[in-house]
């Protein structure tokens, strides 16, 4: 059954297409996104008018899923708990999907909540090393597959995850300087750009181009440890403080630190400076690799 929607003034794509087909996760919204566009002949997704009426296929199979017998107000089946393949999810894998929609940011309240947010990746009969390391790394590999991977190919590649590191923090560049007032500036995408990159590249340890599971789990377990309880709580401010150390920003080397925060800010270096961010990888990934055991 094909629906028709009329575009009311405020909305996006990316929106209409997220609460009409249901849909959580960024890769399939943006699937659904460039879907509708093709079939409604719109060539520039972030230009829609008000008014218009955009042909939007059947959401009839997305629908169902929810369950036709429940009234989907008094029942609800939280996409978190549903999973992709009815699969009963553990507590790392919800953590994980908390997490992704903690990262949808629209406004500057979701940018606070998303600062003062944590997940908890552990549960009741997480308790040896071994299933705490488990915890870690299903909680990673399912942000991989369902937030990193932007091509859905099963792999993510340094390109994937810094793109997606990119999109989070010039969004959250955007938001903040609205929130000022501001005119959002060049600098703001050179930063998010930048960030990213050294972020995602620093942290494919083993320089195989792919960021595994491995790697993304020694950053989280890092990051749950940073807070001072290794308890499977992993909060948003100790993420950033691993984001800073694995970028180099807050590394543990003063001449590191100034010259990625230089480079960061789009200043122009000189030759000893560049010298020296190139080095800086190297001796971040050996310095994590050595943390991570994974050197050997
Ligand atoms: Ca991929
Ligand atoms: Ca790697
Ligand atoms: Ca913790």
């Amino acid at each position: 059954m094909a629906t028709n929607y009329t575009i009311q003034s405020g909305d996006t794509l990316w929106g209409i297409c997220k609460k009409y087909f249901k849909l959580t996760n960024n890769a399939d919204i943006a699937n659904k996104v460039k879907e509708v566009a093709n079939n409604n002949n719109i060539s520039n997704v972030d230009l829609i008018f008000a008014g218009k009426t955009l042909e939007l296929g059947s959401a009839m199979d997305t629908v169902e899923l929810t369950g036709s017998n429940a009234p989907a107000a008094t029942n609800p089946i939280k996409p978190a708990e549903r999973g992709t393949d009815n699969v009963v999810l553990t507590q790392a894998q919800k953590a994980a999907d908390e997490r992704i929609e903690n990262s949808k940011i629209e406004t500057y309240d979701d940018l606070n909540n998303l600062a003062a947010s944590s997940v908890n990746l552990f549960s009741d009969d997480t308790k040896t090393e071994a299933q705490m390391d488990e915890a870690y790394r299903e909680y990673s590999q399912r942000l991989l597959d369902n937030y990193y991977d932007i091509n859905k190919d099963g792999t993510v590649t340094v390109e994937e995850f810094a793109d997606i590191e990119r999109q989070g923090a010039q969004k959250a560049g955007e938001i903040q300087f609205n929130a000022l007032g501001f005119e959002i500036s060049e600098e703001n995408a050179v930063i998010a750009q930048r960030s990213g990159n050294l972020f995602a590249k620093n942290l494919d340890m083993n320089d195989d181009g792919i960021i595994s599971a491995e790697e993304l789990s020694f950053f989280n377990e890092q990051a749950d440890i940073i807070d001072g309880a290794q308890d499977g709580v992993i909060k948003n401010a100790a993420e950033s403080a691993m984001f800073e150390s694995v970028t180099g920003m807050n590394a543990n080397n003063e001449d590191i630190n100034r010259v990625v925060n230089k480079y960061l800010l789009g200043q122009e270096l000189s030759e000893d400076e560049q010298k020296i961010l190139e080095q800086s990888t190297d001796i971040i990934r050996k310095n994590m690799g050595k943390a991570a055991g994974l050197d050997e």
